[in-house]
């Protein structure tokens, strides 16, 4: 197997008894429909219920016992007289509702929906539950999404490579479209619907002009035709220079009329290309991209003006909050805050602010944005970076599940205790009407997708989490992990055991107790805390010195503490009260230390550094108990990229300790496993990636 089909294998079932009694309950199927979505969804079960229970997929036209019956009121006027033709009518938008139920006197399955689509996303439900082998009795599922845009955000250059995607270039093939359109695009459709995603941006935030030129919105249009089907909205960036650089205009100023008039008359072009069209993704006046402060106007002022040619035909404006420049003298933490808290409420009502899910940038460990919890009049959607960026690229195992659940599961104290991040969101669904979730996806043209067949768990449980924010991460795990291996648990436990550990492992080797941003300068992977330069310093992110480490973030500090509510602003500020995983992140401290553990702060780090190593080599361990129970490709893809992860770790964490010890004068215990290497050589190995080289 090479891991093109995902989670949706549908191999067969192998227990007997249950094989047995799916086929009872999927006899024969009544499924009428002659829309795009009943057809897509209708392929999807036919495909999937003959691999899974190796028989014929037989549809009946008269009810009988023991029959799957899928559709909406509409498509299976029959529902409209069941007692629960109410709860359909409750469902929203996507939602879908399997259960057990007789219809007319004939026991049967019903997967009902209001819509189309929440009819595909019951079916993929049902197929979910048969491929994780959960028993099909007395079933009474009743699903709703609880966020209402649920988006990938791709960072795919128009010249086919993919910023930070690290599984090959863009699986867009814009030469070839709109008439060519690959089996890919599909297969990527049913995998993101499969999930319950409904909306994809196809290119970087860093962007180009020429994407909403109209031979580039016609090639746009050919995958929207794909997605449609699948639920799935194409939006596209903007950047904000546009009407200039494609208009023949000479300003983008948003207080020009030529410049307002110029987005509405470009907004009504994609709308006769794109009648779903989703709308814009913005990256303003961050790291050199163009905005309205170039005119002395706000992120209000030009979210507005793109939001108002949008609203008529029902866009969404998602304008990201990722911005440091102005602040980066002081400290990079505290910018996004200070420059989107003021202009809460300013925003009109079709746009979102997003930020990253932690104040600087996709780090393997941050606390949770500030915003989050801090704008109650203006509708957030949360970024997080499913491509590992700062998580060792596709040749690194890390689940990043439980990343995502810590930030949603983190509290804000926006309304007192319970407002988690996860609730911050979901509530602007109740006050505003609208609410969202954003990732920036690993997947790419090789064979698996995303590069390390491990990726793909990210992907899928980005999407698990998108829908409902309060799922378990070790849940989501354990069906990717049944659903791409086996239900045999000798198989699943020891998958899940590294799943689980693989966050904070990686954690360990990189930058335990609150480290951060000490990566290559370049590349974003490997050891760089030495970096030093007149335009970037690791030095801003670590301040180290021959008595401390770690950047004093406090009150007395940058005050970036003081941007949460209280308690956690409190606990965060008093270096006894703050959570060890966020101690150097908030606090300068020195060497000698004592730690909860007794350790001093030095001689803690190098236990966790030491201790992420011998993770990744216990990871191998566990991973070699599948020698046999799995096939052949699979497993040694990921035990030699396994190996090659043992060898990364070393070398982050021996890079990390000679630098801190050059500072530290203190000694690596000598019973450890000495560096092989000095500091020097760390400094000047040629680094493995040349990351800005990929894309010239
Ligand atoms: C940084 C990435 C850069 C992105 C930027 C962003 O290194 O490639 O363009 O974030 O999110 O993490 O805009």
């Amino acid at each position: 197997e090479n891991g093109y089909e995902l989670w949706l294998r549908y191999k067969p079932v192998n227990k007997g008894n249950l094989c047995e009694s799916y086929c009872l309950k999927s006899r024969k199927i009544m499924f009428p429909g002659e829309t795009e979505s009943l057809i897509a969804a209708k392929k999807e079960l036919q495909v999937g219920l003959s691999g899974l229970l190796n028989m014929p997929y037989t549809e009946a036209e008269t009810l009988e016992d023991n029959m799957l019956v899928v559709g909406t009121p509409q498509s299976v006027s029959l529902f409209k007289k069941q007692d629960f033709y109410a709860e359909i009518n409750g469902l929203s938008d996507e939602g879908y509702l399997i259960l057990d139920c007789t219809i007319e006197g004939k026991k049967a399955i019903a997967i009902a929906a209001r819509t189309d689509v929440g009819v595909l996303y019951g079916v993929f439900h049902y197929l979910r539950l048969i491929q994780t082998n959960q028993s099909l009795d007395k079933l009474y599922i009743q699903e709703n999404p609880k966020l209402k845009y649920r988006v990938l955000n791709h960072w795919d250059n128009l010249n086919g490579t993919v910023e930070r995607g690290y599984a090959g270039y863009s699986i867009w093939n814009w030469e070839r479209l709109p008439s060519y359109k690959e089996q890919r695009y599909t297969d990527y459709a049913r995998a993101n619907a499969s999930i319950g995603i409904n909306g994809t941006v196809l290119n970087n935030v860093n962007a180009q002009a020429k994407s909403l030129r109209t031979d580039w919105l016609v090639k746009a249009s050919g995958l929207a035709d794909v997605f449609r089907p699948y639920g799935i909205k194409v939006y596209l960036t903007a950047k904000f220079s546009a009407p200039k650089e494609i208009g023949g205009l000479n300003t983008a100023d948003p207080k020009d009329p030529q410049v307002r008039k110029w987005w509405k008359e470009k907004v009504k072009e994609i709308y006769s290309l794109i009648p779903d069209f989703g709308g814009f993704l913005v990256k303003a006046n961050s790291e050199g991209q163009p905005g309205p402060q170039d005119y002395g106007c706000s992120h209000a002022d030009g979210a507005n003006m793109l939001a108002e040619a949008l609203e008529p035909y029902g866009g969404i404006v998602f304008w990201r909050a990722f911005v440091y420049q102005n602040e980066r003298h002081v400290d990079r933490v505290i910018n996004g805050y200070n420059e989107f808290k003021p202009q809460d409420g300013k925003f009109a009502k079709n746009v979102f602010v997003q930020p990253k899910n932690g104040p600087i940038d996709f780090q393997p460990r941050e606390p949770f944005h500030p915003l989050f919890g801090g704008m109650p009049d203006t509708p957030l959607s949360l970024e997080f970076q499913i491509t590992q960026e700062n998580l060792g690229h596709a040749g690194h195992l890390v689940y990043l599940g439980t990343l995502f659940e810590e930030t949603l599961q983190s509290d804000t104290y926006e309304n007192g205790k319970g407002s988690t991040v996860s609730k911050v969101l979901q509530n602007y669904g109740e006050s505003h009407g609208i609410s969202a979730i954003a990732g920036v996806p690993n997947i790419g043209t090789d064979l698996n997708w995303t590069g390390h067949l491990f990726g793909q768990a990210n992907w899928y449980a980005f999407g698990r989490l998108a829908w409902n924010p309060d799922t378990s991460s070790g849940e989501i795990a354990e069906d990717w992990a049944r659903m791409t291996f086996s239900n045999d648990k000798s198989v699943i436990s020891p998958v899940l055991k590294i799943m689980m550990i693989s966050r904070e492992t990686y954690v360990n080797y990189t930058m335990p107790l609150g480290l951060n941003h000490i990566m290559n300068y370049d590349t974003h992977n490997g050891p760089e805390p030495w970096h030093n330069d007149p335009v970037w310093t690791a030095f801003d992110y670590h301040k180290i010195t021959r008595d401390s480490i770690g950047v004093n973030r406090t009150a007395k500090g940058t005050g970036a503490t003081g941007q949460y509510h209280n308690p956690i602003s409190e606990m965060f500020d008093d270096i006894r009260k703050c959570p060890q995983e966020y101690l150097l992140w908030f606090h300068r401290v020195p060497w000698n230390y004592k730690m909860a553990s007794g350790r001093t702060l030095w001689d803690e780090l190098i236990y966790h550094y030491y201790k992420g190593v011998d993770e990744v080599r216990q990871m191998q361990t566990i991973w070699n108990e599948l020698d046999g129970k799995i096939d052949r490709e699979r497993f040694n893809h990921v035990a030699s990229l396994l190996k090659y992860q043992e060898q990364e770790a070393i070398w982050w964490r021996d890079g990390c300790l000679l630098f801190f010890q050059d500072y530290s004068r203190l000694p690596i215990p000598a019973n450890l496993e000495q560096p092989k290497h000095s500091l020097k050589y760390y400094k000047t190995i040629p680094f493995p990636h040349d990351w800005k080289g990929r894309y010239e």
